[in-house]
């Protein structure tokens, strides 16, 4: 097939998602077409993917340039041009939108699967100004899918969309993310922290566990990412006299080899649809410590593959690891038993092919 993919190419979640289903279905056979702004990070350079740049003109009449519109042409010409099969739009906002423009100006050729991924329903399509726009353009999209059951029900209890939504975990490649060989006594023991530090990712609890848990155990925390919460969290490491201990990375490419270097993973959020970083943690045989929230109890087992606590339960969590630490085998046991986890239920091998039969039924459908 020929599948255009239109995404964040940033550093969040459902922009990492897209980027590795286009290598995926690539390494499948499949002709892999990029729509985006901007070349999406993890992208490498491959003859069977193609990227193509959105640009949006700034005309000074323009307050704000209708990235949306040019997306949507951009869509159209790129489909005319590469005869386009299908459209894979991850994230409702602004893309499903574009996309509906899009196959419009095509006549109706060309179909559109909008993949929800969370924030784009549960933050950005409340809004009320996103609300309407929102629901008509997940109705209006030839299939729907979500990253979790929790995050299908909130869609529907939210919007009342009637449109069936179909349920496709994320994945995770299981040859890149890998437990380390090497044996772990060589090294320290450690935390580690992977998100885009917005205010929904609690940056500040890491922090606040690590200091708790250095009462018992001398670990470390490695803190992967960048974004708003930085600079609180480098503050609150001085404050509670654990900046040396703390390794803030910034943004890296080298993902799972900085996670084979962990023992735990640490995702205190507010909310997450699923909590992809965890699953790349479990796949790398790092035990995850996260939230009761959103879809993360589907990814994890509480007390097997990892351990829920509550929002804000720093003291929970901290026991939580330490427990861990101490406790080599129960580490152990904890390890083994998330990459399990990550094989059965989540590898790339066992959720790509969902894609491609719901790609297959809808062209079936509309053609
Ligand atoms: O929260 C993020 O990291 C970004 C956000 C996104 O849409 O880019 O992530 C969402 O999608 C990820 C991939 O499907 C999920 O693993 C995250 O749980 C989800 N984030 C939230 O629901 C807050």
């Amino acid at each position: 097939m020929k599948i255009g993919i239109t995404c964040y190419p940033t550093y969040g979640g459902s922009g990492i998602v897209a980027t590795e289903l286009g290598l995926e279905l690539a390494d499948r056979g499949h002709e892999i077409h990029f729509i985006t702004y901007a070349n999406p990070i993890r992208l490498q350079d491959r003859p069977d993917i193609t990227y193509h740049e959105v640009e949006v003109s700034n005309y000074p009449l323009f307050q704000y340039p209708p990235y949306c519109l040019a997306l949507a042409s951009r869509m159209a010409e790129v489909a005319a041009e590469q005869q386009l099969d299908i459209l894979h739009v991850h994230y409702a906002i602004p893309h499903s939108v574009s996309a509906m423009l899009a196959r419009g100006i095509m006549g109706g050729k060309l179909p559109f699967v909008t993949t929800l991924h969370g924030t784009d329903v549960t933050l950005v399509g409340l809004d009320r100004s996103y609300f309407g726009i929102t629901k008509y353009s997940i109705e209006e999209s030839d299939a729907v899918t979500s990253i979790s059951n929790n995050l299908k029900q909130q869609t529907v209890d939210m919007f009342g969309v009637t449109k069936p939504i179909e349920v496709i975990h994320n994945f995770v490649n299981l040859k890149h993310y890998c437990p380390s060989q090497q044996c772990r006594t060589t090294r320290k023991q450690r935390l580690i922290h992977l998100s885009n530090f917005r205010p929904v990712k609690r940056v500040l609890d890491c922090i606040r566990i690590l200091a708790e848990v250095r009462q018992h155990v001398d670990a470390d925390l490695w803190m992967i990412g960048d974004g708003p919460d930085r600079g609180a969290a480098e503050h609150l490491a001085h404050d509670l006299n654990v900046f040396p201990h703390v390794r803030f990375w910034g943004k890296r490419n080298d993902v799972p080899a900085l996670l084979r270097e962990a023992d735990i993973l640490l995702m205190p959020s507010e909310m997450e649809s699923f909590g992809l970083a965890a699953l790349e943690g479990m796949a790398s045989g790092v035990v995850p410590i996260g939230t009761q929230v959103g879809g993360v109890p589907e990814l994890i087992d509480d007390g097997e593959t990892g351990f829920l606590s509550n929002v804000g339960d720093i003291h929970g969590m901290a026991q939580k690891a330490v427990e861990l630490l101490t406790d080599e085998p129960l580490l152990d046991r904890m390890r083994n038993a998330a990459r399990k986890a990550a094989e059965d239920r989540f590898s790339s091998d066992s959720i790509i092919p969902q894609y491609e039969a719901l790609y297959r039924s809808v062209l079936n459908r509309v053609s």
